[in-house]
């Protein structure tokens, strides 16, 4: 069983969560480029990897680990050198669980449903996340503390959470708001953040060159 990972990635994709994280982990790492351009994620040798045809995924030790919060809470565990993750008999381990969580769950589909809103939407309380500004209230009390979610301590729930609020942000499906702009201003410089920018914009070009 190979310890090597493989990393199934697109650079205008979910799959820079899981790059910025794997370059969190610091740990080697070797890219399958999927070109969307080319329906590479829909052809059959993927499909065998993922059968929903989306990035990122990665195959560590044999296993298949899809969903980008998987993917940053499955390295985190994995890698515990790196300390990304509360050890299972810390009590912050909840409050880490509860916002990778909540921000796959709640934050993705209130931000896409305020974006592109259903004809016919179930009434609040049938819905998971309730309501948009319920969501941002919660996220917005929950960082302004700081510096991380967790307080002082950086963790793999951080690299999920920014790397979605800051999404979010550029497509303009988030209002501006101090606490949420504070955080992502004191993330962005992290290295691993920077290292993973830097390959994402050199496989940009790479991309572009070879058509
Ligand atoms: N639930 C998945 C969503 C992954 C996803 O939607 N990936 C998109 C790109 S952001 C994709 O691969 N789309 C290609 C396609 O569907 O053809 C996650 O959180 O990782």
């Amino acid at each position: 069983m190979s310890g090597e990972i493989v990393f199934y990635y697109n650079p205008m994709s979910r799959a820079r969560i899981a790059h910025w994280m794997l370059e969190e982990v610091a740990v080697p790492y070797r890219i399958e480029l999927l070109r969307f351009d080319k329906g590479d994620q829909k052809k059959p040798e993927y499909l065998a990897v993922n059968p929903m045809g989306k990035v990122p995924a990665i195959v560590h030790r044999g296993v298949v680990v899809t969903e980008a919060a998987a993917i940053c809470t499955y390295l985190a565990d994995a890698f515990p050198k790196a300390q990304l993750a509360p050890p299972l008999d810390d009590p912050q381990r909840g409050t880490y669980l509860r916002w990778l969580f909540f921000m796959a769950s709640n934050f993705e589909a209130a931000v896409l449903d305020q974006a592109a809103p259903r004809p016919k939407s179930p009434p609040s309380s049938s819905l998971g996340y309730g309501s948009y500004a319920d969501v941002m209230h919660a996220i917005e009390s929950a960082l302004r503390p700081g510096p991380y979610i967790l307080g002082e301590r950086f963790s793999a729930a951080d690299v999920y959470m920014a790397a979605q609020l800051e999404y979010a942000a550029m497509m303009k499906w988030i209002e501006p708001r101090p606490a949420v702009e504070a955080y992502l201003a004191r993330i962005s410089a992290r290295p691993g953040k920077l290292r993973a920018q830097e390959q994402c914009n050199a496989l940009m070009q790479q991309m572009k060159s070879s058509g």
